[in-house]
């Protein structure tokens, strides 16, 4: 049975009584094992190995071994007193070559894992697609090719049909707009294509397939609780100069529209919806826009856009202003956008909720004298963020639940390890897990120590 949710802590910090506390994760960058028990290679395996792709030219090979760790992995979210956990699976685990052939010890490695969780109490939220694309479908085309919304059906419904007894909250995506417009267009992510005409195939495949999975889900799982992530971080024109206005404006579309507009307005945004339209036949937005049961926000910071006519869509990432408050790794700090865009996708979209991924990077965690990691910065984040969180649910937010980025120290995409979010430092050598005094802070809010201020 999961724990239920704290209901003294949220009544007072003026929450839902059923409102979740969790930590979020994803497959490739905790799971390691990357060449055990028959799983194929993804296109991150492949990047990795590219010059250039990773910082130090790290590699998730071993990451943080969660495929061996999981069991004390879990006692620590236990430990935390969570309600929820996202994590995703890793497509190559279970189908190496995207299709076909299924590998049952990847099924059975998240056979386990669920049960580990549940057994501590915990809800499992499972999130199908974390980047970790099947090499050998790219191979064949990946997201620029109109069937990988097929192949992506069959393999949620191969997970559907193993898990459902147990996961009921589905998530189709992470972060769409992430690993489309940095894979096909910029190459900051793999697979590290940077072709237009790519790039706008890619978003309206990876639509479809969201709206293949949703039915998929819905016919094999009844009681699913089925959203989608999505990140969204307000865009504004860098140094407020008016020449970056329209590079916002269109970096907007890209980032915070391209996907929440059809799957649940059923529509693309303008410029989108005109350079799209080639590839879109006749019922396509029929088959994006489905009924969903949540939206999922990551949120860190807003951006800043500034004109850039060399680079593939004429904008490109622009600076904060020089005075504002910024992590450790640089990202903006700004919590009343947070509460901003908590209380324009309530409404905007009119579904409940959750917040799906926040937390704040750094490098600078450092070994206390008591043995403690010290990273009050992160505490300085998550207690503001927190903060406005609450006010936007005061302004009549319909907001539910809040997870953490990360449980772990991870492998950071292209930052490889350089990069910590965890809430439990991670010796990369040792593989050692020690909580930091962040864990503890958020394990006394959850369970009422403090009001998190
Ligand atoms: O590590 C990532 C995660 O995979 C997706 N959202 C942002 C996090 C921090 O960069």
């Amino acid at each position: 049975m999961p724990i239920a949710p704290p209901t003294e802590t949220n009544r007072a910090l003026g929450l839902r009584d059923d409102f979740l506390w969790g930590v979020s994760t994803s497959a490739y960058q905790i799971e390691g094992a990357a060449a055990e028990d028959g799983r194929g290679r993804s296109i991150w395996d492949t990047r990795c190995r590219t010059k250039g792709g990773v910082v130090n030219g790290d590699v998730g090979d071993v990451a943080c071994d969660h495929y061996h760790r999981y069991a004390e992995d879990v006692a620590l979210m236990k430990g935390l007193g969570l309600n929820t956990y996202r994590f995703s699976v890793s497509w190559p685990r279970v189908l190496p070559r995207g299709r076909g052939r299924i590998n049952d010890k990847g099924l059975d490695f998240y056979d386990r894992l669920i049960d580990a969780v549940l057994e501590a109490g915990i809800e499992p939220w499972l999130c199908l697609y974390h980047w970790d694309l099947p090499q050998s479908l790219h191979d064949l085309g990946g997201w620029t090719n109109r069937d990988c919304a097929g192949w992506y059906a069959d393999y949620a419904a191969l997970c559907a049909r193993r898990f459902g007894d147990r996961v009921k909250h589905w998530c189709t995506f992470n972060e769409f707009s992430v690993f489309t417009l940095f894979g096909y267009a910029i190459d900051w992510a793999a697979p590290g294509v940077t072709d237009r005409q790519a790039h706008l195939r890619a978003i309206h495949h990876v639509n479809l397939a969201h709206g293949a999975g949703v039915e998929v889900l819905r016919d094999l799982v009844p009681e699913a609780r089925i959203g989608a992530v999505h990140n969204r971080q307000q865009v504004l024109p860098e140094h407020n100069d008016p020449a970056n206005q329209e590079a916002a404006e269109f970096l907007d579309e890209h980032w915070n529209r391209a996907f929440p507009d059809p799957q649940i307005l059923g529509h693309y945004p303008p410029r989108l919806a005109e350079l799209i339209e080639p590839y879109v036949k006749g019922g396509d937005m029929a088959r994006i826009c489905r009924r969903q049961d949540w939206f999922g926000l990551n949120h860190y910071g807003p951006i800043f856009a500034r004109k850039a006519p060399d680079w593939i869509w004429g904008f490109c990432w622009g600076d904060a202003p020089a005075d504002a408050d910024k992590s450790q790794l640089g990202w903006p700090v700004f919590p009343d956008a947070f509460r901003d865009e908590l209380l324009l996708v309530s409404r905007r979209y009119k579904l409940p909720v959750y917040v799906t991924e926040n937390g704040c990077g750094g490098n600078s965690d450092q070994l206390g004298p008591d043995g403690a990691i010290l990273d009050q910065h992160r505490i300085a984040y998550l207690k503001l963020y927190i903060a406005k969180l609450r006010e936007a649910v005061a302004q009549g937010a319909d907001v539910r639940g809040y997870m953490v980025w990360s449980l772990l120290d991870n492998f950071e995409w292209g930052s490889g390890y350089g990069q910590r979010f965890g809430l439990v430092h991670v010796d990369f050598d040792s593989l050692k897990r020690t909580p930091k005094q962040s864990y503890d802070w958020y394990r006394g809010l959850i369970a009422g120590e403090h009001r998190g201020d």
